[in-house]
């Protein structure tokens, strides 16, 4: 059966690239964007698109009935520094939003799932480095509580009603074609603005913050990848780990310095420090890369190149 697929949030920092990546798979009318506003010209000049409230069960079953749809990504969300300004609209988007898109693949409206958690679901108590598959997660954040929450209940709907969800744990994501939208790993994003503009940064977490990090086209890759994979290697049904790099604020300032040699940067951590202190510095993909072939392409130096060279 052809493929039709839904993507909510189209407008967001993954959704916008995921859209065009998978129009050119599967061609432009086969996916669906909608988000609650207008996603970027690309993605509203090459095919459909809806307006559309993650949080509104009917309109989302509507939207899956009018256009055939089989597979949903569920991009919208609140993320991590923005959740922890508002905790209860944090709670409600990222939860009602899955259960919603779970409730339709129960029902059978839909056949597959992708849901994003995070590396958000960890905590300060979970072994920093190389943190392993399966350990102890006791998150701290409002949005790593959401996550991990989701990864319990997408499990839950595998086991009890055989829906066919799949998720991932991404690290904070880079790129540059779409901001990004309230994150703690955002700083990574925004110092290549300000290098190129005003060749200064005021970074809002400390030199060594450690994170673990990804340039989007290897995170596209693994979100399209997992979905491609055949149900049975997908053993993990709460959300895999994943990883590519791993660098904290003085290293990547000295990356793009090597490209912009009178680039500063000075350090101002505000409230996002305590929500970075509390995530893992580097984190063990290997279930991932074993169960259904993850590898990453882009190292630090590419992603700084790729980062500059676009952004000039
Ligand atoms: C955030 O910083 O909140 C996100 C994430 C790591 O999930 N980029």
């Amino acid at each position: 059966m052809e493929k039709r697929i839904l993507i909510i949030g189209a407008s967001g920092q993954i959704g916008n690239e995921l859209t065009m990546y998978l129009r050119n798979m599967y061609s432009n009318k086969n996916v669906i964007a909608s988000d609650l506003r207008e996603a970027s010209s690309l993605v509203m000049e090459s095919g459909p698109f809806e307006i559309l409230d993650a949080m509104d069960a009917k309109a989302i079953e509507k939207t899956v009935l009018k256009h055939n749809i089989t597979d949903v990504y569920l991009m919208a969300a609140m993320l991590s520094a923005t959740a922890e300004k508002y905790p209860i609209k944090g709670w409600e988007l990222n939860m009602s939003s899955l259960f919603n898109v779970l409730n339709l693949a129960k029902d059978k409206k839909i056949e597959k799932v992708f849901w994003p958690s995070s590396i958000a679901v960890f905590g300060p108590t979970t072994p920093k480095t190389n943190t392993p598959q399966g350990t102890i997660m006791e998150p701290t954040t409002v949005y790593g509580i959401s996550k991990q929450t989701g990864e319990r209940w997408c499990e839950y709907y595998h086991k009890r009603y055989g829906v066919d969800v799949r998720s991932i744990r991404y690290p904070g994501l880079i790129s540059y074609k779409t901001p990004p939208g309230g994150g703690t790993t955002d700083y990574a994003i925004e110092i290549f603005h300000k290098a190129l503009k005003e060749k200064k940064y005021t970074c809002f977490l400390n030199a060594q913050t450690t994170l673990p990090m990804m340039f989007m086209d290897d995170a596209i890759h693994a979100t399209v990848n997992i979905m491609l994979a055949p149900s049975h290697k997908i053993k993990i049904r709460n959300a895999y780990n994943l990883a590519a790099l791993s660098f904290n604020p003085q290293e990547l300032a000295a990356n793009i310095q090597k490209h912009i040699p009178d680039f500063t940067i000075e350090y101002k951590p505000d409230f996002r420090q305590a929500i970075a202190d509390s995530w893992p510095a580097s984190i063990d993909d290997a279930t991932a890369r074993e169960d259904w072939g993850w590898e990453h392409r882009i190292d630090l130096d590419m992603m700084t190149k790729i980062m500059i060279d676009n952004l000039k």
